[in-house]
């Protein structure tokens, strides 16, 4: 079988390749450890100065993480299901504090965990081809791997609007949220690689180089106001009352798809994003999200959510009673608790 991850060194680059080409690139455990592996590696390699992270052959960069086969654990593997977000939130973190500049190449569908690997890079570059979502809230879930702190940081009340429903944004729209930090032309991205690979310290200069002027519309920002009205309180029902008022196509398209979410992963979306702006640091992030996951992947509606929209495809998933998600928020015990990598870690102690 080929390697899911293609990791190696171009002139100054470590170059990481995500190459699950049938699933869109989701990560797998294997990836999530290969990239694990990978940075470690590389980061006391001292002819390795920047790291560069994009999708070999087809469609997607990432479309997030392989939850069919997580869903699958949930009976008799609930620990797999469990290691699976442990080990993801661990890459997560140790991209977010690497000490050399990432570049990823959101160059197509970016999703959930395709997310989480580029939102800690320095340089973010969309192409005309990028998809960005957050689409968990439709299997169950939330916008993990870091999304409370992403999301939050946003203006106006885009987290709760782009949580709720799973709204697309296209490269121009990532740009303009500063999401991405560049919009460059996809048959243009491998010249660039070469350029950054043989003179990284010119990355900046060489994305700006790359980027022509006027990347395209950005049709989100005109609806901001009617974003931040509509979406203004931290109370899914609420959220749904004012959308409901509004004499407005947009907003009855809005509040109809919000409704064929799960409510309990709204509701949860919702009180994680009152809490991620408190956090000082994204371990605090981190360790606040693997509980709630640890929580989320064991309560129906995330195996429902994923048999509705991987498995069988009705998308006609049937919801589970509305719970109180408090409770999903409570510290997990020490022992099962989230933490990252140690410092000391190096690549042959996996
Ligand atoms: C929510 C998600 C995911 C999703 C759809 C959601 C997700 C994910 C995929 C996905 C899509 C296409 C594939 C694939 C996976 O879809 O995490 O293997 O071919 O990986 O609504 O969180």
């Amino acid at each position: 079988m080929q390697d899911e991850i293609r990791s190696y060194q171009d002139g100054q680059a470590g170059r990481m390749r995500l190459n699950r080409p049938h699933a869109l690139h989701a990560l797998d455990l294997a990836m999530v450890r290969a990239m694990t592996r990978a940075l470690i590696e590389w980061r006391d390699q001292d002819d390795i100065r920047i790291v560069l992270i994009d999708h070999a052959e087809g469609r997607g960069f990432c479309a997030g993480g392989d939850v069919v086969t997580i869903a699958n654990n949930i009976d008799g593997h609930v620990a797999a299901a469990r290691a699976f977000f442990f080990e993801e939130y661990r890459l997560n973190h140790l991209m977010y504090t690497y000490p050399k500049p990432g570049v990823a190449f959101m160059d197509g569908v970016t999703m959930g965990g395709g997310v989480g690997i580029t939102c800690p890079c320095r340089y973010r570059v969309a192409t005309e081809r990028t998809m960005f979502a957050m689409p968990e809230t439709a299997i169950g879930i939330f916008p993990d791997v870091g999304g409370g702190r992403y999301l939050s940081r946003l203006r106006g009340r885009l987290a709760q609007y782009l949580s709720l429903t799973s709204a697309r944004l296209n490269g121009a729209e990532c740009k303009a949220l500063r999401l991405a930090t560049h919009v460059i032309a996809s048959d243009r991205l491998d010249a660039v690689k070469e350029k950054i690979a043989a003179n990284p310290y010119r990355v900046q200069a060489i994305l700006d180089e790359a980027e022509e002027p006027g990347s395209g519309d950005a049709p989100i920002l005109a609806r901001l106001p009617l974003i931040d009205r509509c979406f203004a309180s931290d109370d899914l029902h609420a959220i749904l009352a004012s959308l409901d008022a509004e004499e407005d196509p947009w907003a009855a398209a809005t509040a109809k798809t919000i409704r064929a979410k799960s409510p309990t992963a709204c509701q949860a979306s919702l009180r994680m994003l009152v809490e991620s702006p408190k956090h000082m640091h994204f371990v605090d992030e981190m360790r606040m999200e693997y509980a709630l996951m640890v929580r989320l992947i064991e309560f129906p509606d995330f195996r429902e959510g994923v048999r509705a929209v991987l498995i069988d495809k009705d998308n006609a998933p049937t919801w589970a009673p509305l719970a109180d998600v408090a409770p999903f928020f409570d510290p997990l015990p020490e022992a099962e608790a989230w933490s990252p990598l140690p410092a000391h870690i190096g690549k042959n102690d996996f």
